[in-house]
């Protein structure tokens, strides 16, 4: 928001995970809490999120050409969670079809009912099991305490409605979208591409975001930095795309910047750590931030 509507402000700006599409955010939010609350038997239990994420590993992990349990870009993995559908009753080896149903709706962002078209990107696969990330956000043991219905809640009964009664069941993905856009959205989104005057500045915008990231998901920044980049590929053929995005894999909250004499993350900045395990040394990570391909 600061580069797109304070551009003199900040000469480099970092935009960590950043909640830049804040009404459609919460759109997903409230998508989320739709699918997951749907019936009482539509949350997925928190002890099978780990059976979800092996089977997504078992399929994806390689694809990268390194098993470690991690998925360098979840982008390229075309998991169908359908092979998880229990076949001779329930068991933690499976999803009912109410969960399989809820699994598919997370991964696949909100739509309009109308046009089809994407509200938000879906949560990307390969971290569902992963602390901090599913089992708080999206799919807790008391299902109602997500932190994302809470969010999701809050904005579109408080900000948007100005409804204490109001409620998430009837939400109308096309018609209340377009109102909460228009009345919260105008003023708390920072969607746009324009970032002619920043550059003129002569300002730096590092954006990065963590795959595991089950608050704000990182297809979102991916989508905000190609709208950037297509803006100004058309408007200015001549500039450089001012924005520099990088994803971390599997550590949400890591960044080192190194100004000096770039304009990009270090790559190599961050090393390769050796952990002790016993007598022996292993090696933890040979990787951790990647660009995003362009
Ligand atoms: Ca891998």
């Amino acid at each position: 928001m600061e580069a797109q509507r304070y551009p003199d402000e900040f000469n480099g700006i970092i935009a960590g995970a950043p909640a830049n599409n804040w009404s459609h955010l919460f759109t997903g939010f409230v998508w989320n809490e739709q699918a997951a609350l749907n019936t009482p038997e539509s949350s997925l239990p928190v002890a099978k999120l780990l059976t979800v994420q092996n089977a997504v590993l078992a399929a994806c992990d390689s694809l990268d050409g390194v098993k470690d349990g991690l998925l360098d870009d979840p982008r390229m993995c075309r998991f169908d969670p359908s092979v998880l559908l229990c076949k001779a009753g329930d068991n933690s080896e499976c999803l009912t079809a109410p969960q399989l149903e809820t699994l598919k709706k997370i991964y696949s962002g909100p739509k309009n009912p109308r046009t089809g078209e994407a509200i938000f990107p879906g949560y990307p696969p390969g971290t569902e099991a992963a602390p901090g990330t599913w089992a708080a956000w999206i799919t807790p043991a008391d299902p109602a305490s997500a932190i994302q219905f809470n969010f999701g809640n809050t904005y579109y009964g408080q900000a948007v409605f100005e409804d204490p009664q109001w409620d998430f069941r009837k939400f109308d993905f096309d018609r209340d979208v377009r109102f909460g856009d228009t009345k919260a959205g105008a003023v708390l989104n920072a969607t746009n591409p324009d970032l002619r005057s920043f550059c003129a500045e002569g300002g730096k915008l590092l954006q990065y975001h963590g795959w595991g990231d089950s608050a704000i998901s990182a297809l979102s920044s991916i989508e905000s930095r190609a709208s950037a980049r297509s803006f100004h590929d058309f408007w200015m053929e001549e500039a450089k795309p001012p924005a520099r995005l990088r994803t971390s894999i599997a550590c949400s909250w890591c960044l080192e910047w190194v100004t000096a004499g770039a304009d990009t993350v270090r790559t190599d900045s961050i090393r390769s750590r050796r952990l002790k395990h016993g007598s022996k040394k292993a090696l933890r990570r040979n990787r951790c931030w990647e660009p995003v391909p362009t």
